[in-house]
């Protein structure tokens, strides 16, 4: 393991965050084996489409990570799914320390019982990330990252696949919740341009599992557009550190806040992807 610094030169309080929310991710997919066990992973609102989910499962997570943050650190800012979607305003994402965080990603997946979902936590400082932990209490696998210091999972460094073309790719896309026309059209437009290029197609349900899938060498390259901050922001430093890279779905630097979101093994397979698309949706940023 390196011992890089991180943007404002403290590792060691990067660290100290790090150990924070790993601890943070187990205790919240401790309670999402509960729910379910209990059955209330079942009890659903929906809200930007039917095919856009929250439990109370959700909610509660958010609320208990967002207290044990705040009442830890009460300067830093946090950002949530749970909490942005009901208040309908912008996120506010400044230089301060940042807590972004999904308190379940893969909400339907969960609702399902398909063993697919994750508590997604990142930290962002002068608006870079600097930390990302992402757990899947089904399969007990914790994926972690500190900018500088590599990608683990379960404590063991992870790396991406060799692949750098194309036609050798597992290639993972998704629905995603919209369900607009606009959405819907554009969806099937863009898997339809790769679905035969490529060595297959795949949907998790998850971002953070998708982009986790490709930090660990299991796939190769993702796309999807209509992700928010919270979907994104811990599993792209997870990749990044394992060796891959994140970008616009058009090629430029991923803006988090943009909703467009393209994660593969290499610049040059994130390229080819992007040249495959042939709809890039612009939507209003978070
Ligand atoms: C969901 C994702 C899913 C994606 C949806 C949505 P949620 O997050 O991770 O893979 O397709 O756009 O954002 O709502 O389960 O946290």
């Amino acid at each position: 393991m390196g011992s890089e610094t991180t943007v404002d030169g403290s590792d060691v309080m990067v660290r100290e965050w790090e150990e924070f929310a790993i601890n943070m991710a187990i205790e919240a997919g401790q309670v999402m084996l509960s729910a379910t066990s209990k059955g209330v992973n079942r009890q659903t609102e929906s809200k930007a489409s039917a095919a856009d989910l929250v439990t109370e499962t959700d909610k509660g997570i958010e609320k208990l990570l967002f207290s044990r943050i705040l009442h830890k650190y009460p300067d830093h800012r946090t950002i949530g799914e749970e909490t942005t979607s009901s208040s309908g305003v912008k996120n506010n994402w400044t230089d301060a320390v940042t807590w972004i965080i999904d308190p379940i990603d893969g909400t339907m997946n969960f609702v399902h019982t398909f063993p697919l979902s994750c508590v997604s936590i990142g930290v962002t400082l002068n608006k870079e990330i600097v930390l990302g932990v992402v757990f899947n209490p089904w399969l007990d696998q914790l994926f972690t990252a500190r900018r500088g210091n590599g990608a683990y999972l379960n404590g063991k460094p992870i790396h991406v696949s060799a692949c750098q073309k194309m036609d050798e790719a597992l290639v993972i896309a998704e629905l995603g919740g919209d369900r607009d026309e606009v959405k819907k059209d554009a969806v099937c437009q863009n898997v339809q341009a790769i679905m035969w290029k490529c060595h297959g197609l795949r949907s998790l349900g998850s971002a953070a599992m998708n982009t986790c899938s490709i930090a660990c060498g299991s796939a190769d390259a993702y796309f999807e557009f209509g992700l928010h901050a919270w979907d994104m922001c811990a599993s792209a430093l997870i990749l990044t550190e394992a060796g891959g890279c994140v970008m616009d779905t058009e090629g430029g630097p991923l803006d988090l806040m943009n909703r467009r979101f393209i994660a593969a093994s290499s610049v040059d397979l994130g390229n080819q992807l992007s040249q495959l698309l042939p709809v890039h949706l612009k939507l209003p940023s978070d």
